[in-house]
Protein backbone atom coordinates (compact mmCIF):
# COMPACT_ATOMS: atom_id res chain seq x y z
CA UNK A 1 0.00 0.00 0.00
CA UNK A 2 1.30 3.89 -0.57
CA UNK A 3 1.99 5.70 2.20
CA UNK A 4 1.67 9.18 2.93
CA UNK A 5 4.96 11.34 3.79
CA UNK A 6 4.31 12.26 7.25
CA UNK A 7 5.67 15.31 7.85
CA UNK A 8 4.89 18.61 5.16
CA UNK A 9 8.41 20.07 4.10
CA UNK A 10 8.91 23.21 1.92
CA UNK A 11 9.53 20.46 -1.19
CA UNK A 12 5.87 20.25 -1.68
CA UNK A 13 4.99 18.64 -4.86
CA UNK A 14 2.31 20.23 -6.91
CA UNK A 15 -0.33 17.55 -5.72
CA UNK A 16 0.13 18.17 -2.11
CA UNK A 17 0.03 22.16 -2.22
CA UNK A 18 -3.86 21.39 -3.26
CA UNK A 19 -4.43 20.55 0.61
CA UNK A 20 -2.76 23.59 1.73
CA UNK A 21 -6.72 25.26 -0.19
CA UNK A 22 -8.35 23.23 1.93
CA UNK A 23 -10.40 25.71 4.58
CA UNK A 24 -11.93 24.37 7.54
CA UNK A 25 -15.68 24.11 6.04
CA UNK A 26 -13.42 21.78 3.10
CA UNK A 27 -12.35 19.49 5.79
CA UNK A 28 -15.88 19.26 7.97
CA UNK A 29 -17.34 18.50 3.99
CA UNK A 30 -14.92 15.62 3.55
CA UNK A 31 -15.60 14.02 6.97
CA UNK A 32 -19.11 14.35 6.47
CA UNK A 33 -19.46 12.90 2.98
CA UNK A 34 -17.07 10.03 4.28
CA UNK A 35 -20.13 9.65 7.45
CA UNK A 36 -23.05 9.91 4.60
CA UNK A 37 -21.22 7.22 2.81
CA UNK A 38 -20.87 4.79 5.42
CA UNK A 39 -24.35 5.23 6.47
CA UNK A 40 -26.10 5.18 3.49
CA UNK A 41 -24.69 1.95 3.20
CA UNK A 42 -25.36 0.25 6.54
CA UNK A 43 -28.35 2.09 6.72
CA UNK A 44 -29.69 -0.23 3.66
CA UNK A 45 -27.88 -2.90 5.13
CA UNK A 46 -30.27 -2.65 8.16
CA UNK A 47 -33.56 -2.60 6.06
CA UNK A 48 -32.68 -5.43 4.05
CA UNK A 49 -32.05 -7.19 6.90
CA UNK A 50 -35.22 -6.23 8.63
CA UNK A 51 -37.04 -6.74 5.28
CA UNK A 52 -37.76 -3.39 4.98
CA UNK A 53 -35.85 -3.38 1.63
CA UNK A 54 -36.92 -6.14 -0.52
CA UNK A 55 -34.98 -6.26 -3.92
CA UNK A 56 -31.81 -5.40 -5.24
CA UNK A 57 -27.95 -6.38 -4.45
CA UNK A 58 -26.60 -4.03 -2.11
CA UNK A 59 -22.95 -2.99 -3.26
CA UNK A 60 -21.71 -1.34 -0.29
CA UNK A 61 -18.50 0.93 -0.54
CA UNK A 62 -17.55 0.60 3.05
CA UNK A 63 -14.01 0.61 3.26
CA UNK A 64 -13.90 3.43 0.40
CA UNK A 65 -15.56 6.64 1.89
CA UNK A 66 -12.39 8.38 1.24
CA UNK A 67 -12.41 7.85 -2.59
CA UNK A 68 -16.53 8.86 -2.52
CA UNK A 69 -15.10 11.83 -0.32
CA UNK A 70 -11.63 12.73 -1.96
CA UNK A 71 -12.79 12.46 -5.53
CA UNK A 72 -15.74 14.51 -5.48
CA UNK A 73 -14.99 17.44 -3.23
CA UNK A 74 -12.36 19.30 -6.27
CA UNK A 75 -15.81 18.64 -8.93
CA UNK A 76 -17.36 21.68 -10.23
CA UNK A 77 -21.41 21.82 -11.45
CA UNK A 78 -20.63 21.60 -14.66
CA UNK A 79 -18.34 18.34 -14.86
CA UNK A 80 -19.50 14.98 -15.22
CA UNK A 81 -18.92 11.37 -13.65
CA UNK A 82 -19.74 7.83 -14.94
CA UNK A 83 -19.59 5.87 -11.99
CA UNK A 84 -20.06 2.62 -11.43
CA UNK A 85 -21.72 0.25 -8.99
CA UNK A 86 -20.11 0.99 -6.13
CA UNK A 87 -20.56 5.07 -6.71
CA UNK A 88 -23.93 5.49 -5.08
CA UNK A 89 -23.33 8.07 -2.68
CA UNK A 90 -20.81 10.07 -5.28
CA UNK A 91 -24.28 10.70 -6.84
CA UNK A 92 -25.72 11.99 -4.61
CA UNK A 93 -22.43 14.29 -3.95
CA UNK A 94 -22.38 15.18 -7.51
CA UNK A 95 -25.79 16.72 -7.13
CA UNK A 96 -29.00 14.32 -7.39
CA UNK A 97 -30.66 14.37 -4.17
CA UNK A 98 -30.90 11.17 -1.63
CA UNK A 99 -34.61 10.87 -2.18
CA UNK A 100 -34.15 10.36 -5.35
CA UNK A 101 -31.47 8.38 -5.14
CA UNK A 102 -33.25 5.96 -2.66
CA UNK A 103 -36.48 6.27 -4.67
CA UNK A 104 -33.89 4.17 -7.22
CA UNK A 105 -33.19 1.68 -4.52
CA UNK A 106 -37.10 0.82 -3.59
CA UNK A 107 -37.88 0.98 -7.21
CA UNK A 108 -40.47 4.09 -6.50
CA UNK A 109 -42.47 5.87 -8.85
CA UNK A 110 -40.34 9.25 -8.17
CA UNK A 111 -37.14 7.35 -8.93
CA UNK A 112 -34.51 8.14 -12.32
CA UNK A 113 -35.60 5.20 -13.77
CA UNK A 114 -39.48 5.14 -12.29
CA UNK A 115 -38.80 1.66 -10.88
CA UNK A 116 -37.85 -0.24 -14.52
CA UNK A 117 -34.65 -0.72 -13.30
CA UNK A 118 -32.28 -1.23 -10.01
CA UNK A 119 -29.23 0.00 -7.73
CA UNK A 120 -26.69 2.33 -9.68
CA UNK A 121 -28.80 1.83 -13.19
CA UNK A 122 -29.61 5.59 -13.55
CA UNK A 123 -27.44 8.65 -14.37
CA UNK A 124 -29.22 12.58 -14.45
CA UNK A 125 -27.56 14.95 -17.31
CA UNK A 126 -29.13 17.69 -15.06
CA UNK A 127 -26.73 17.09 -12.27
CA UNK A 128 -24.08 15.44 -14.75
CA UNK A 129 -24.50 12.13 -13.60
CA UNK A 130 -24.16 9.95 -16.49
CA UNK A 131 -26.10 6.75 -16.71
CA UNK A 132 -24.31 3.82 -15.25
CA UNK A 133 -24.86 0.44 -16.74
CA UNK A 134 -23.74 -3.17 -15.60
CA UNK A 135 -20.97 -3.10 -18.47
CA UNK A 136 -18.20 -2.80 -16.69
CA UNK A 137 -15.05 -0.93 -18.64
CA UNK A 138 -17.48 -0.48 -21.32
CA UNK A 139 -18.39 2.90 -19.15
CA UNK A 140 -15.08 4.03 -20.05
CA UNK A 141 -15.44 5.03 -23.94
CA UNK A 142 -18.96 6.44 -22.95
CA UNK A 143 -17.21 8.70 -20.77
CA UNK A 144 -14.60 9.39 -23.65
CA UNK A 145 -17.60 10.56 -25.82
CA UNK A 146 -18.91 12.90 -23.66
CA UNK A 147 -15.50 14.01 -22.93
CA UNK A 148 -15.08 14.74 -26.35
CA UNK A 149 -18.39 15.76 -26.96
CA UNK A 150 -17.43 19.04 -24.47
CA UNK A 151 -14.74 19.70 -26.51
CA UNK A 152 -16.69 20.11 -29.38
CA UNK A 153 -18.77 22.53 -27.71
CA UNK A 154 -16.17 24.61 -26.78
CA UNK A 155 -17.21 23.83 -22.76
CA UNK A 156 -13.11 23.99 -22.03
CA UNK A 157 -13.88 23.80 -18.19
CA UNK A 158 -15.45 20.79 -18.20
CA UNK A 159 -14.48 17.25 -17.16
CA UNK A 160 -15.20 14.04 -16.82
CA UNK A 161 -14.78 11.93 -13.67
CA UNK A 162 -14.77 7.90 -14.44
CA UNK A 163 -14.64 5.57 -11.95
CA UNK A 164 -14.01 2.17 -12.49
CA UNK A 165 -12.76 -0.94 -10.31
CA UNK A 166 -9.24 -2.85 -10.62
CA UNK A 167 -11.04 -6.00 -12.27
CA UNK A 168 -12.72 -3.96 -14.95
CA UNK A 169 -9.34 -1.97 -16.20
CA UNK A 170 -9.17 -5.63 -18.14
CA UNK A 171 -11.66 -5.01 -20.48
CA UNK A 172 -10.47 -4.82 -24.00
CA UNK A 173 -12.88 -1.50 -24.08
CA UNK A 174 -11.01 -0.04 -21.43
CA UNK A 175 -7.73 -0.18 -23.16
CA UNK A 176 -9.60 1.48 -26.71
CA UNK A 177 -11.50 3.98 -24.66
CA UNK A 178 -7.87 5.09 -22.69
CA UNK A 179 -6.13 5.23 -25.76
CA UNK A 180 -8.73 7.20 -27.67
CA UNK A 181 -8.49 9.60 -25.04
CA UNK A 182 -4.69 10.23 -24.42
CA UNK A 183 -4.41 10.02 -28.38
CA UNK A 184 -6.79 13.49 -28.43
CA UNK A 185 -6.13 14.53 -24.90
CA UNK A 186 -9.43 14.72 -23.90
CA UNK A 187 -10.55 15.71 -20.45
CA UNK A 188 -10.74 12.96 -18.39
CA UNK A 189 -9.66 11.67 -15.05
CA UNK A 190 -9.90 7.90 -14.47
CA UNK A 191 -10.32 6.78 -10.94
CA UNK A 192 -9.17 3.36 -10.26
CA UNK A 193 -10.85 1.68 -6.83
CA UNK A 194 -8.04 -0.83 -6.76
CA UNK A 195 -10.38 -2.80 -3.61
CA UNK A 196 -8.05 -6.07 -4.13
CA UNK A 197 -11.01 -7.96 -5.04
CA UNK A 198 -12.80 -8.40 -8.43
CA UNK A 199 -15.63 -10.71 -7.06
CA UNK A 200 -13.71 -13.34 -5.92
CA UNK A 201 -10.29 -12.54 -7.99
CA UNK A 202 -7.71 -11.30 -6.34
CA UNK A 203 -5.83 -8.54 -7.94
CA UNK A 204 -2.28 -10.92 -8.88
CA UNK A 205 -5.05 -13.13 -10.84
CA UNK A 206 -6.46 -9.64 -12.72
CA UNK A 207 -3.24 -7.66 -14.19
CA UNK A 208 0.74 -9.08 -14.04
CA UNK A 209 2.22 -5.01 -13.48
CA UNK A 210 2.70 -3.56 -10.20
CA UNK A 211 -0.49 -1.69 -10.47
CA UNK A 212 -2.64 -0.36 -13.08
CA UNK A 213 -1.61 2.88 -12.92
CA UNK A 214 1.13 1.47 -14.47
CA UNK A 215 -0.74 1.38 -17.37
CA UNK A 216 -0.82 4.72 -17.74
CA UNK A 217 2.66 5.08 -19.53
CA UNK A 218 1.89 2.63 -22.15
CA UNK A 219 -1.20 5.63 -23.32
CA UNK A 220 1.48 8.49 -22.57
CA UNK A 221 -0.05 9.89 -19.80
CA UNK A 222 0.37 10.07 -15.94
CA UNK A 223 -0.59 7.47 -13.71
CA UNK A 224 -0.58 7.48 -9.73
CA UNK A 225 -1.04 4.66 -7.18
CA UNK A 226 -1.93 6.48 -3.95
CA UNK A 227 -2.89 5.52 -0.65
CA UNK A 228 -7.18 5.60 -1.11
CA UNK A 229 -7.66 5.21 2.26
CA UNK A 230 -6.18 8.50 3.46
CA UNK A 231 -9.02 11.20 1.54
CA UNK A 232 -6.55 13.84 1.28
CA UNK A 233 -4.20 12.22 -0.62
CA UNK A 234 -6.80 11.02 -2.48
CA UNK A 235 -8.31 14.98 -2.93
CA UNK A 236 -5.28 16.03 -3.84
CA UNK A 237 -4.46 13.59 -6.58
CA UNK A 238 -7.56 14.40 -8.14
CA UNK A 239 -7.40 17.96 -8.06
CA UNK A 240 -4.19 17.80 -9.89
CA UNK A 241 -5.97 15.51 -12.37
CA UNK A 242 -8.70 17.73 -13.12
CA UNK A 243 -6.31 20.92 -13.71
CA UNK A 244 -4.30 19.08 -16.13
CA UNK A 245 -7.49 18.14 -17.80
CA UNK A 246 -8.98 21.63 -17.59
CA UNK A 247 -5.64 23.34 -18.94
CA UNK A 248 -6.17 20.64 -21.95
CA UNK A 249 -3.17 18.44 -21.13
CA UNK A 250 -5.20 15.64 -21.34
CA UNK A 251 -6.44 12.91 -19.26
CA UNK A 252 -4.63 10.93 -16.47
CA UNK A 253 -4.86 7.65 -14.43
CA UNK A 254 -5.46 7.70 -9.92
CA UNK A 255 -5.45 4.70 -9.05
CA UNK A 256 -6.96 4.61 -5.55
CA UNK A 257 -5.49 1.40 -3.17
CA UNK A 258 -8.19 0.12 -1.24
CA UNK A 259 -9.84 -2.70 0.60
CA UNK A 260 -13.54 -4.52 -0.15
CA UNK A 261 -14.31 -4.57 3.66
CA UNK A 262 -17.30 -6.56 2.72
CA UNK A 263 -18.38 -9.06 0.29
CA UNK A 264 -19.20 -8.26 -3.70
CA UNK A 265 -22.44 -7.68 -2.51
CA UNK A 266 -24.95 -8.70 0.08
CA UNK A 267 -25.41 -11.73 -1.44
CA UNK A 268 -21.38 -12.44 -1.11
CA UNK A 269 -20.54 -11.62 2.07
CA UNK A 270 -20.50 -14.75 3.98
CA UNK A 271 -18.97 -16.93 1.19
CA UNK A 272 -16.10 -13.88 0.88
CA UNK A 273 -15.13 -14.92 4.27
CA UNK A 274 -13.52 -18.13 2.55
CA UNK A 275 -12.18 -16.54 -0.03
CA UNK A 276 -9.65 -14.05 1.85
CA UNK A 277 -7.17 -14.56 4.79
CA UNK A 278 -8.65 -13.62 8.21
CA UNK A 279 -5.34 -11.20 8.94
CA UNK A 280 -5.53 -9.54 5.59
CA UNK A 281 -9.38 -8.17 6.39
CA UNK A 282 -7.76 -7.93 10.01
CA UNK A 283 -5.13 -5.85 8.17
CA UNK A 284 -7.07 -3.38 6.64
CA UNK A 285 -9.85 -2.58 8.89
CA UNK A 286 -7.12 -0.96 10.92
CA UNK A 287 -6.63 1.26 7.82
CA UNK A 288 -10.53 2.74 8.20
CA UNK A 289 -10.32 5.85 6.51
CA UNK A 290 -12.96 7.79 8.50
CA UNK A 291 -11.11 7.32 12.13
CA UNK A 292 -7.66 7.84 9.59
CA UNK A 293 -9.21 11.42 8.96
CA UNK A 294 -10.42 12.24 12.46
CA UNK A 295 -7.43 11.49 14.28
CA UNK A 296 -5.56 13.96 11.33
CA UNK A 297 -8.38 16.58 12.09
CA UNK A 298 -7.70 15.98 15.85
CA UNK A 299 -3.72 16.05 15.83
CA UNK A 300 -3.73 18.85 13.78
CA UNK A 301 -5.52 21.26 15.67
CA UNK A 302 -7.82 21.33 12.85
CA UNK A 303 -10.84 20.08 15.06
CA UNK A 304 -11.48 19.46 18.55
CA UNK A 305 -12.53 15.64 19.31
CA UNK A 306 -15.98 17.53 20.34
CA UNK A 307 -16.78 18.94 17.20
CA UNK A 308 -16.68 15.71 15.35
CA UNK A 309 -19.10 13.11 16.16
CA UNK A 310 -18.94 9.88 14.98
CA UNK A 311 -21.53 9.83 13.14
CA UNK A 312 -22.65 13.24 12.99
CA UNK A 313 -26.11 12.72 14.33
CA UNK A 314 -27.54 15.18 11.43
CA UNK A 315 -25.57 12.96 8.54
CA UNK A 316 -27.54 10.09 10.02
CA UNK A 317 -30.93 11.96 10.76
CA UNK A 318 -30.23 12.86 6.54
CA UNK A 319 -30.07 9.18 5.80
CA UNK A 320 -32.73 7.58 7.38
CA UNK A 321 -35.26 10.32 6.65
CA UNK A 322 -34.42 9.94 2.67
CA UNK A 323 -34.84 6.13 3.34
CA UNK A 324 -38.17 6.54 5.16
CA UNK A 325 -39.22 9.00 2.04
CA UNK A 326 -38.57 6.05 -0.44
CA UNK A 327 -40.33 3.62 1.59
CA UNK A 328 -43.68 6.05 1.96
CA UNK A 329 -43.24 6.90 -2.06
CA UNK A 330 -45.80 5.96 -4.61
CA UNK A 331 -45.22 2.52 -6.53
CA UNK A 332 -44.77 3.24 -9.77
CA UNK A 333 -48.18 2.40 -11.65
CA UNK A 334 -48.08 -0.27 -14.30
CA UNK A 335 -48.84 1.87 -17.29
CA UNK A 336 -45.53 3.47 -17.20
CA UNK A 337 -43.97 0.58 -17.63
CA UNK A 338 -43.52 1.01 -21.59
CA UNK A 339 -42.86 4.70 -21.28
CA UNK A 340 -39.54 6.04 -21.70
CA UNK A 341 -38.22 2.84 -23.31
CA UNK A 342 -38.24 3.95 -26.99
CA UNK A 343 -37.42 7.28 -28.30
CA UNK A 344 -40.46 7.59 -30.48
CA UNK A 345 -39.45 11.42 -31.79
CA UNK A 346 -36.45 9.65 -33.52
CA UNK A 347 -39.33 7.23 -35.01
CA UNK A 348 -38.21 4.07 -33.19
CA UNK A 349 -41.66 1.73 -33.04
CA UNK A 350 -43.03 0.95 -30.00
CA UNK A 351 -42.80 -2.57 -29.26
CA UNK A 352 -46.00 -4.51 -28.95
CA UNK A 353 -47.31 -8.12 -28.87
C1 LIG B 1 -18.49 -6.73 -18.81
C2 LIG B 1 -18.91 -7.32 -17.49
N1 LIG B 1 -18.41 -8.53 -17.10
C3 LIG B 1 -18.78 -9.09 -15.91
C4 LIG B 1 -19.70 -8.44 -15.11
C5 LIG B 1 -20.13 -9.07 -13.77
N2 LIG B 1 -19.53 -8.32 -12.65
C6 LIG B 1 -20.20 -7.35 -12.01
S1 LIG B 1 -19.26 -6.60 -10.84
C7 LIG B 1 -17.93 -7.61 -11.17
C8 LIG B 1 -16.63 -7.46 -10.41
C9 LIG B 1 -15.99 -6.15 -10.76
O1 LIG B 1 -14.77 -6.02 -10.09
P1 LIG B 1 -14.03 -4.63 -10.08
O2 LIG B 1 -14.01 -4.04 -11.45
O3 LIG B 1 -12.71 -4.83 -9.43
O4 LIG B 1 -14.97 -3.70 -9.17
P2 LIG B 1 -15.44 -3.97 -7.67
O5 LIG B 1 -16.76 -4.70 -7.74
O6 LIG B 1 -14.37 -4.75 -6.99
O7 LIG B 1 -15.62 -2.61 -7.06
C10 LIG B 1 -18.23 -8.51 -12.19
C11 LIG B 1 -17.31 -9.54 -12.70
C12 LIG B 1 -20.22 -7.19 -15.57
N3 LIG B 1 -21.12 -6.50 -14.86
N4 LIG B 1 -19.81 -6.65 -16.74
Amino acid sequence: MATRTKNRTNSQTAEQRYRDHLTKADHYELYRRMWLSRLFDETLLDFKKKARLKRGNLYASIGQEAINAGTSLPLKPHDYISPIHRDMPIFHFKGMSLESIMCQVWGKAEAPTRGKDSWSHMGDLSAGVIHSTSMLGSTIPVACGVAWALRLDGKTDSCVVAYTGEGATAQGVFHEGMNFAAVHKLPLVLIVENNQYAYSTPTHLGYATENTAARASGYGIPGWSIDGNDVLEVYEHTSLALARARAGDGPSIVECMTYRVRGHADHDDTRAMGYRPVEEIERWQKEDPIPRYREYLIKNKIFKASELPSPPPDVQKQVLDAAEYAINAPEPEAHTAMEDIYDESAGVTKWSK
